[in-house]
């Protein structure tokens, strides 16, 4: 029997409950029956989850691009592998052939080691999501570089701290990038980082926008003529199952963000094994994912899992809204999606504008429709099963983190019954737990707590660059012996799980432990409501009091503002209870948010402590301006 695919609810069970029992013998046979090594391992897996190391596929030789590419080649070399949906509808898509990308990245490879890098060196690649954005990361896993991709959207001081954290030797970048109506300057953005960054010797420029640029004398080059003159061969590193794959920077709670950084095998195995399963993946599905592939979504679910399982994955150069609220569908039914990945902020985004945009496109050739990166309210999980869906492709709410490699609680289309709102069970090899504040474990059903993971799985971080003890503290350390999320879940009667949030964004009123998620969510619901963001502020008598900022639909700006604030509290009352009414109500024109979509509630909490002088790390905030505007109306 395979371990690689679960067909059936009571397979899922069995291969539960292997996982549990032989979580050795589990992974040795989907690692072993489903990708090409050098040499196999000594040892499945080697931890101490005190100590926080862990190590898979001890001593086992690797390439990840042998596995993404050369092994297609022979069935699936004419095979689109990338599909690229550029910014303009107006431009042509292009469809990457398996032999294609092979060219591409093996020159793109040579090309690095001309210029110096080797194996061990940290490249930073600053790209928009163009072709070249992953040929530039293949190009780098096949040569044993780091790469470390950062946003094409953070500013320059936010690269500059994140180049320097791994002193990259080299940049990748382009002149400009499209996203809507905007075109951005990304090489002044690197000039004016670079000058920062001592490490950097190279950098390599793509032609996307055809804007002036300076090119530095000794330091910056085109792309293009070194890989005209490029041999389209290249011998891959063999890589140790431990050597660095890349670094990620995710921010932490404060200051300095964190470089995770993730090792070749465990990441290989699991991100091929979690995208075969949650996206039902089976030859011939034309697979998309929106997140870019400056986060760990795109890193895992449109890079390294689609063509690890010799898929077609899109990549789309745009946004949801350019050049019309239709786009998303519009480029489904182009290139007949099989599968659709997105996040519940651009969900709500697209609900918020009138649903014919979704209709007038066919959406036929959906099967299954995902959604990552927050917890997503009831609402939006029921625009998106009707309308998008069309209650026929079940929606895999998939929880996971940058840090967990790849996906963690989901259900598995056409096996888990879904349930709006909950990630429900567990993928094989993942044991989670609920803790309470006394550090026990929450035996049973229908019970609240801090989510951990008690068992190593493959796909995990193995330490922070540069800070090992700061790993170990950060996620090993409040429950000893095990990985710490920082979220916090429900489990229901029958075991799904529910996350609810940052454990920091519980707020204690009058004694009573209120996650700030399920308060949104009903907020949410009242018509005139298109987000909202609650956070708590010190309060005399209940210790804390709820502050609400919220954004209201169009329907809901002519609405007299205080009989809202009066029906969205009844509506909370009916829904939560008393107990979670808002003492503050400020409506906002948005709200801040991190480039990946997630509410900086850290600011809000500041805003509404009316505490405005440090708020911290603030280089992934997306709109800035709009923290201006709600301190000038807090209440
Ligand atoms: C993949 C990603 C991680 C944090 C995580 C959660 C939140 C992500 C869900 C979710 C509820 C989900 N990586 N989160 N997915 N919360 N339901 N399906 O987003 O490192 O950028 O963020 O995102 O709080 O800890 S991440």
């Amino acid at each position: 029997m395979s371990y690689y695919k679960v067909h059936s609810l009571e397979q899922y069970f069995k291969h539960y409950n292997k996982s549990l029992r032989e979580p050795r013998k589990f992974w040795d046979r989907i690692a072993d029956e489903n990708f090409t090594w050098y040499q196999k391992w000594d040892k499945v897996v080697e931890f101490d989850m005190q100590e926080a190391e862990i190590k898979w596929f001890l001593n086992a030789k690797v390439n990840i691009t042998k596995n993404c590419i050369d092994r297609h080649l022979a069935k699936r070399g004419d095979k689109t592998a990338i599909l690229f949906e550029p910014n303009n509808p107006k431009e042509e898509a292009q469809h990457i052939s398996y032999n294609e990308l092979y060219d591409r990245v093996c020159k793109m490879a040579n090309v690095l080691r001309s210029q110096g890098v080797e194996k061990g060196d940290r490249v930073c690649i600053y790209l928009p999501m163009i072709p070249e954005l992953a040929v530039a990361v293949l190009a780098c896993a096949r040569i044993g570089a780091i790469h470390s991709v950062v946003f094409a959207g953070f500013s320059a001081s936010a690269v500059a701290s994140r180049v320097n954290d791994s002193e990259c030797k080299m940049v990748i970048t382009a002149d400009g990038g499209f996203r809507g109506n905007k075109t951005i300057a990304l090489k002044e953005i690197i000039d004016e980082a670079l000058e920062k960054c001592p490490t950097v010797e190279k950098t390599l420029v793509v032609k996307r926008t055809n804007t002036n640029v300076n090119m530095k004398e000794g330091r910056d080059l085109w792309l293009q003529p070194l890989l005209d003159k490029a041999d389209a061969n290249n011998v891959a590193e063999i890589m140790d199952a431990e050597d660095p794959l890349f670094i990620l920077y995710t921010s932490g709670s404060t200051g300095k963000p964190k470089g995770m950084l993730h090792t070749t095998a465990g990441y290989m195995v699991y991100s091929a094994y979690t995208f075969k399963n949650v996206f039902a993946y089976e030859e011939g599905d034309v697979y998309w994912c929106t997140a870019d592939i400056g986060w760990i979504t795109g890193h895992s679910y449109i890079v390294y899992g689609p063509l690890l399982n010799g898929a077609t994955t899109v990549l789309f150069e745009g946004v949801p809204s350019y050049p019309d609220f239709g786009r998303f569908w519009e480029v489904v039914d182009k290139h007949k999606v099989t599968q659709f990945y997105t996040a519940p902020t651009a969900i709500r985004a697209l609900a918020k504008e009138n649903w014919e945009w979704v209709n007038k496109y066919d959406l036929s050739s959906l099967k299954v429709i995902g959604s990552v990166g927050e917890p997503i309210n009831e609402e939006a999980w029921h625009w998106y099963n009707d309308h998008v869906g069309k209650k026929k492709s079940p929606i895999v709410d998939t929880w996971w983190q940058t840090e967990t490699g790849g996906i963690m609680i989901s259900p598995l289309p056409f096996i888990t019954p879904t349930k709006p709102t909950y990630a429900t069970l567990p993928l094989p090899g993942v044991q989670p737990v609920l803790m309470d504040d006394k550090r026990n474990e929450i035996e049973g059903n229908q019970v609240v707590g801090s989510l951990c993971i008690k068992f190593p799985w493959p796909g995990m971080a193995r330490t922070i660059w540069g800070d090992h003890q700061r790993f170990k503290e950060t996620y090993f350390s409040a429950y000893p012996g095990k990985y710490f999320t920082g979220d916090g879940a429900l489990r229901d009667e029958v075991g799904y799980y529910r996350i609810t949030g940052r454990v920091d964004d519980v707020v204690i009123v009058s004694g009573h432990n209120l996650g700030t998620a399920p308060i949104e969510d009903a907020i949410n619901e009242h018509p005139a409501v298109a987000e909202s963001a609650i956070v708590g502020f010190p309060h005399d008598v209940k210790g804390n009091a709820l502050y609400g900022f919220i954004i209201l639909k169009e329907s809901g700006e002519s609405r007299d503002r205080e009989n809202l604030k009066k029906e969205i509290n009844e509506h909370i009352s009916s829904h939560i209870g008393p107990i979670a009414k808002l003492d503050k109500i400020q409506f906002v024109t948005g709200l801040p948010k991190t480039r990946s979509g997630k509410i900086m509630r850290r600011i809000l909490r500041k805003i509404a402590e009316g505490d405005f002088s440090n708020f911290g790390d603030t280089t992934t905030l997306l709109n800035p301006e709009i923290v201006e505007e709600i301190k000038d109306n807090r209440i």
